[in-house]
């Protein structure tokens, strides 16, 4: 029998909604969309037959519809691994805890989780215009060490990660999450690149970038570039799927992260056109979605 999760541990609205998200149990599908932009969510639900709900709060704007038939939830997480912690942890609350009498419910629901994002290649060989689904995420960023990750981590590939990098012993420890695989066998089609996505805790420093402050590290772009473990190569740079592919393991929860690669690091391109490389991503994870 589990405890009663205090008012303070698990903050609710006035009106019993989740306190960052604003959603009560029944506004939202089992089948959720993550999009890290506020702006893409209509991107998405424009396509829908209907929308029954819309709700936002800071950078967390939801929206439920029906697309040819399907209940889909929409959701945006901001930018960052410190978001996912709260989109995942209030997301599970409203279908795993009884919001009234504050206690985890016996029978645990799994939601099935797509994130469709934007990202930066780092080979030369996954060029702009691209789209990857990642099998693994790569967490640098050290949000995960707040929890018991153990059971779902790859100690053998983490190792050889921070063997070849040099891993500053000041910075947290890599974690290697893998993707639901019938999630990545299902989005992960022929047209599609299979990646290891690092997952950074910000923009600029975390991700190499130098404007006017140096690197602890200037060479760790280069060493990440060329870190290859039985075949595996760190393919792109973004900033969520390792949160949420460690999260929803251990919560129980189903992810796949689907990028539109808008940047090419490896050779300094950016896309021409970004927008278009979202919109033909979110047609082709619609089109996928129907047949789940
Ligand atoms: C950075 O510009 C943001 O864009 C990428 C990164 O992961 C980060 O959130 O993804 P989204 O376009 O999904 O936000």
């Amino acid at each position: 029998m589990s405890k009663r999760i205090a008012e303070s541990e698990l903050i609710l609205n006035p009106d019993g909604s989740v306190y960052h998200l604003n959603l009560k149990p029944e506004h939202i599908a089992d089948t959720v969309i993550f999009v890290g932009d506020q702006d893409r969510v209509e991107k998405i639900t424009r396509h829908f037959d209907t929308v029954e709900f819309t709700t936002q709060k800071r950078e967390f704007k939801t929206q439920t519809g029906t697309y040819r038939g399907k209940r889909l939830t929409v959701m945006s997480t901001g930018i960052g691994p410190d978001n996912i912690d709260i989109v995942l942890n209030e997301l599970d609350a409203l279908v795993n805890i009884d919001l009234e009498t504050r206690m985890i419910k016996e029978n645990l629901r799994s939601l099935r989780i797509i994130r469709v994002g934007t990202s930066g290649s780092l080979q030369t060989g996954i060029p702009v215009g691209s789209f990857l689904a990642s099998a693994y995420g790569l967490d640098l960023n050290g949000m995960l060490h707040a929890y018991r990750i153990d059971s779902i981590v790859h100690p053998e590939i983490q190792e050889a990660f921070i063997e070849h990098t040099g891993w500053s012993i000041y910075k947290s420890q890599p974690l290697v999450i893998a993707a639901d695989k019938k999630l990545l066998e299902h989005f992960g089609g022929n047209d599609m690149h299979r990646g290891f996505t690092a997952t950074a805790g910000g923009f600029y420093g975390p991700q190499g970038r130098v404007l006017r402050l140096s690197l602890q590290d200037p060479k760790l772009n280069m060493k990440i570039d060329s870190f290859s473990h039985l075949g595996l190569k760190v393919t792109n740079l973004e900033m969520e799927t390792s949160a949420i592919y460690g999260l929803c393991g251990l919560l129980g929860h189903q992810a796949v992260s689907l990028n539109a690669i808008i940047a090419n690091r490896a050779n300094g391109t950016f896309a021409k056109d970004p927008k278009k490389l979202v919109e033909d991503l979110i047609r082709y994870t619609l089109e996928r979605i129907t047949k789940l």
